[in-house]
């Protein structure tokens, strides 16, 4: 009884012993440090429920690690990221509902969730990252304001470091590379320039 109760003191304290007292991970990273970066809410050539995909990029000047991370959509359940997703300083991660690179359009994904914890509208919607309560992005679309495409991704400028810098529709724009099967965006690379 000794042991169990030093080792709840410990873990209480801080100590890595391998368990949690709940079933997420504690998240590490802080506002500032991460934005969405890039979204293909309407792909083409494959089924959204498969073909969505999104970008975090890092913009701090460390390798962060998105465990924990919550992230929302405007009216679906959302999800946890459940295990390790580093991302390094000044490079992006591509979270989807599909892993599967011949189904979701040829997309290379570090992170697949379910399509019914995050749909991303084709007309407007609202991605939120948060960790611990704390809101680290928000990035709203509206067909309304933005231009938007069947199968060209939303991209945001590069260069855009905060995350408030991505709320203006100026910041984003029709990416036009191709990738994989050949919708267009840049899953996993450099945006390309907005003109
Ligand atoms: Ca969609
Ligand atoms: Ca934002
Ligand atoms: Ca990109």
């Amino acid at each position: 009884m000794t042991l169990l109760l030093l080792a709840c003191a410990q873990t209480d304290s801080g100590f890595d012993t391998g368990t949690a007292d709940t079933a997420s991970p504690a998240a590490t990273v802080i506002p500032g440090e991460v934005l969405v970066n890039e979204v293909m809410f309407d792909p083409s050539l494959v089924d959204g429920d498969f073909g969505e995909w999104l970008e975090i990029l890092n913009v701090s000047d460390a390798e962060v690690d998105l465990a924990g991370v919550i992230l929302h959509d405007d009216d679906n359940a959302g999800f946890v990221i459940a295990g390790s997703l580093p991302v390094p300083a000044g490079g992006v991660v591509v979270l989807g509902p599909s892993a599967d690179s011949t189904a979701n359009g040829g997309v290379q994904i570090d992170y697949a969730y379910s399509i019914d914890a995050v749909k991303l509208g084709n007309q407007g919607d609202t991605l939120t990252l948060s960790a611990g309560g704390v809101a680290l992005d928000t990035f709203t679309w509206d067909a309304t304001v933005f231009t938007v495409a069947e199968g060209s991704a939303l991209q945001l400028s590069p260069g855009v470091d905060a995350p408030d810098g991505n709320d203006s529709p100026d910041a984003w724009c029709l990416a036009t590379a191709a990738y994989g099967s050949g919708d267009l965006g840049s899953p996993g690379g450099a945006n390309g320039a907005c003109e």
